[in-house]
């Protein structure tokens, strides 16, 4: 398998860096929501689309049972949004995803991966039909908005692309429903997931959709107005005491049990969404007007050199440390996120091996192991996302 420099065997940690620090700039961007996290004792942050994204609040775990049994508000304005408007914004947007989004109702979002004609990964954000002639694309770390301009200027395409003025709030976990209802009345309750209705709040609409980077549930606010923003912010903390509302973030264990995928971690230029297992949102027989379904639709039929795959190792001792894969004893794989969880005790991975690899792993012909600090462990390939819950692992309970 290729592997660069760039590119670690060794797992990569999720720790603060706690020196050198990073300093202030303008091309640091900062979110109507920055003083208020910092005052809400966000301890690490990373740049995310050029801006703050707090990685977590208590800790890791704390911050992951806390997302399981309450609910949380998430300042996730580096979801920037690139706006396409026009004539052609379908059009254009098509183009740059194998997803079929012809079809598309006036009130739905689209998780939709971004391809070059290669098939090559460009970024994997929620496509939103914000009216005819207007989508939204939701990214995740990658400048969407160059390629976008460049392709529309490249075929002489009628629309306006720019980076509107949009910094998201999600609302996660189980009593979202509850806090959101409080803020936005009873309505909210009826959205569908991945759809959206134009909610009021203090005279002005936002879109509020059923979405959000965790698997418990919950709401996005895209909120355009930096001061209403704030004071939505600050009504929802006021309102949610007693649902032990509390700050938090995106949280690397609960989408790793989830198998969300991080672009820029999980997946890069140089991978296809067959690659990482998102075959279901790339319609290659359709015949759509897009980039990238030729190159997509020769490589389902030769097969991919390398897949993400899922790696589990039960019980794995906490004091291990860089953790490497071995496959018959041979470092293999290249790990792109890891993370104990809490809930079943057990090291997860996501992991890109080499297809022969995979199969001789699943067909039982090699054997996978990880090698760390502590020793040698015995380690367990699967598909993702993960089944944990059919797994012997023991899972513990919230209580
Ligand atoms: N919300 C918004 N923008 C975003 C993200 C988000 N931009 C960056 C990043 N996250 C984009 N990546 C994802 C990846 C997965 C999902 C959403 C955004 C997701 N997937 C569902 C799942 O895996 O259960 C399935 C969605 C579907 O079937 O269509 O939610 O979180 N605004």
């Amino acid at each position: 398998m290729s592997t660069s420099l760039t590119e670690p065997l060794i797992a990569p940690v999720i720790e603060p860096l706690i020196e050198p620090l990073i300093t202030r700039s303008r091309r640091l961007r900062e979110t109507p929501f920055t003083s208020r996290i910092l005052q809400g004792g966000a301890k690490s942050f990373t740049v995310y689309n050029h801006m703050l994204l707090a990685s977590y609040f208590r800790g890791l775990e704390e911050d992951y049972w806390h997302l399981c049994k309450h609910v949380q508000v998430w300042d996730v304005s580096v979801e920037r949004q690139v706006q396409i408007k026009g004539p052609d914004a379908y059009e254009l947007v098509q183009l740059m995803t194998p997803r079929d989004l012809s079809k598309a109702k006036a009130d739905q979002c689209f998780y939709a991966p971004l391809c070059d004609e290669e098939g090559k990964i460009i970024n994997d954000p929620i496509a939103i039909r914000v009216s005819d002639n207007t989508w939204w694309l939701s990214i995740a770390d990658s400048d969407v908005m160059l390629w976008a301009k460049g392709l529309a200027t490249g075929k002489g395409m009628d629309v306006e692309i720019c980076e509107p003025d949009v910094w998201p709030i999600a609302v996660q976990g189980p009593k979202a429903d509850d806090l959101m209802a409080r803020v936005f009345g009873e309505e909210v309750r009826d959205i569908r997931f991945f759809r959206y209705r134009r909610l009021a709040y203090q005279g002005h609409y936002f879109i509020v959709a059923r979405s959000g980077w965790s698997h418990q549930g919950g709401f996005e606010i895209y909120v355009d107005d930096a001061k209403l923003g704030q004071a939505l912010w600050d009504e929802l903390f006021a309102k949610g005491e007693d649902l032990e509302v509390g700050h938090g973030c995106p949280n690397n264990i609960e989408r790793m049990e989830a198998g969300l995928l991080s672009f820029g971690s999980d997946m890069m230029f140089s991978m296809t969404p067959l690659q990482c297992g998102l075959d279901k949102y790339c319609h290659l027989d359709r015949d759509l007007p897009s980039l990238s379904v030729d190159a997509l639709a020769e490589q389902k039929k030769n097969g991919v050199p390398s897949r993400l795959m899922g790696v589990v190792v039960p019980k794995l001792p906490k004091a291990c440390v860089e953790m490497e894969l071995m496959i018959d004893g041979f470092a293999s794989g290249e790990i792109t996120s890891h993370s104990y969880s809490a809930r079943y005790d057990a090291w997860l991975a996501f992991v890109l091996f080499d297809t022969p690899q995979i199969n001789a792993v699943l067909e039982g012909a090699s054997i996978l192991s990880v090698q760390t600090s502590q020793g040698q462990y015995d380690a367990v390939m699967s598909e993702l996302p993960f089944k944990l819950d059919a797994m012997d692992l023991n899972p513990r309970n919230l209580a």
